[in-house]
């Protein structure tokens, strides 16, 4: 690395629970620099590989690295060497990191070893987490309608308690008046934080973000009072399913519309069962063009992200479904949709590989709090 000692490079890690936006947000963001000139680079990250996002990212060209099996946290090792690979496959100006959405304590576990240990090699951007202000609303707000339970309540609060800036994504849903709300009740439960508002889907608020995101990283956050026990307990009762399927038909289908009739289908079965979806991805490659389609809730439209516009006869399909259920009754549900789905369109099924598990209890590969710098100090 000694070549490179020269040139720090940008690090941006952008947090946020299931479905916040972050994936959209970096995406947006990558164009930006690309389009300024800048050369990027992505790490993606997840518990099991088989990643909608990483393929969202290379099927727009992103040089993208994936960490697998793990969070950053646990995965520490494995995160600094995909940040090694990038730098040795395209030397990017910025690499962009997106960690598993029900992770937290990520400023011990993640920005503090990085600072430790790579301060010569990275500067970090602050940190700053996304936020979907229904879920915020739901999550925060009122407890007795909240859909997901107090344990992963408990984990959505730390992600915020820790971040240097929270950031409203998704204000093209909002009412003036329901986005003052939300500001509120974060401003109200996080009062150290800055509150910033954007939707990365339409850009609104997307300058102000860029440009606190050129400020440097200030101040860390760590989690003093965190509960290791609630936090595996929370994470442990979201279900995680990726699935990776390899079709084949003889009639054309058409990719778009195919995989928006499956989406919902998912979310309708998972809907009668009960089972609070967190977020399910979808994702279908055709003969040229891929498709994406997201599920954010039960009770929200399953939404084209990414459009095909072809009809083909040889497809690849992806699915990553987190909700709140045992991995069993996932798997069950998705079967019993993709079962119809593919009979409802004449689809020979030609390969499938995919895993459904729990989380397991994150055990960080470093954690370093403040305490422990000021003992060092002494
Ligand atoms: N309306 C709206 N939808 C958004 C916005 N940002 C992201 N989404 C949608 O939210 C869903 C989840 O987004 P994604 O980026 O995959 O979330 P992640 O899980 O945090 O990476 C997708 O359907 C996105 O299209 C936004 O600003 N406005
Ligand atoms: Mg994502």
């Amino acid at each position: 690395m000694t070549d490179n000692m020269a040139s720090i490079i940008k690090f941006v890690i952008l947090g946020g629970f299931l479905s916040a936006g972050k994936t959209t947000t970096l995406l947006r963001l990558a164009e930006h620099y690309v389009s300024a000139g800048q050369t990027v680079g992505i790490i993606t990250n997840d518990q099991a590989d088989g990643l909608v996002d990483t393929e969202r990212f290379r099927a727009l060209g992103f040089t993208t690295g994936e960490v697998a099996g793990g969070c950053f946290c646990c995965r520490f090792d494995d995160f600094i060497a995909r940040a090694d690979e990038l730098i040795a496959q395209s030397q990017p100006d910025i690499i962009l990191a997106e960690p598993v959405g029900s992770c937290t304590d990520l400023v011990a576990t993640v920005f503090k070893p990085l600072e430790k240990f790579h301060a010569d090699r990275f500067a970090l951007a602050p940190f700053t987490v996304l936020v979907d202000p229904l879920q915020a609303l739901d999550l925060l707000g009122g407890a007795s309608k909240a859909r997901l339970s107090e344990k992963i309540a408990y984990i959505y609060r730390l992600q915020q308690q820790e971040a240097e800036a929270i950031a409203i994504n998704k204000i093209d849903l909002l009412s003036g008046e329901q986005l003052a709300q939300v500001q509120r009740l974060l401003r109200e439960r996080f009062p150290t934080a800055k509150v910033l508002t954007f939707s990365a889907l339409t850009g609104e608020g997307f300058a102000p973000l860029m440009a606190w995101l050129e400020t440097p990283h200030r101040e860390d956050r760590v989690l003093a009072d965190i509960d290791y026990d609630a936090y595996a307990e929370g994470e442990a009762q979201l279900g995680w399913l990726n699935s990776t399927l390899q079709l084949q038909t003889d009639t054309a289908l058409d990719v778009d519309a195919a995989l928006l009739e499956l989406a919902d289908a998912v979310r309708q079965q998972f809907q009668t069962e009960a089972v609070e979806i967190a977020h399910g991805k979808f994702l279908l490659r055709g003969d040229r063009q891929t498709a994406v389609v997201n599920v954010v809730s039960n009770t929200s439209q399953p939404l084209l992200s990414q459009s095909a516009a072809e009809r083909a006869t040889t497809l690849d399909l992806v699915i990553n479904l987190r909700a709140q259920a045992e991995p069993d009754v996932l798997q069950q549900g998705l079967q019993r949709c993709l079962n119809a789905w593919i009979e409802r369109n004449n689809l020979t099924l030609l390969g499938r590989t995919g895993q459904s598990f729990k989380p397991p209890r994150p055990e960080p590969t470093h954690r370093i709090t403040q305490a422990d710098e000021d003992r060092r100090r002494l």
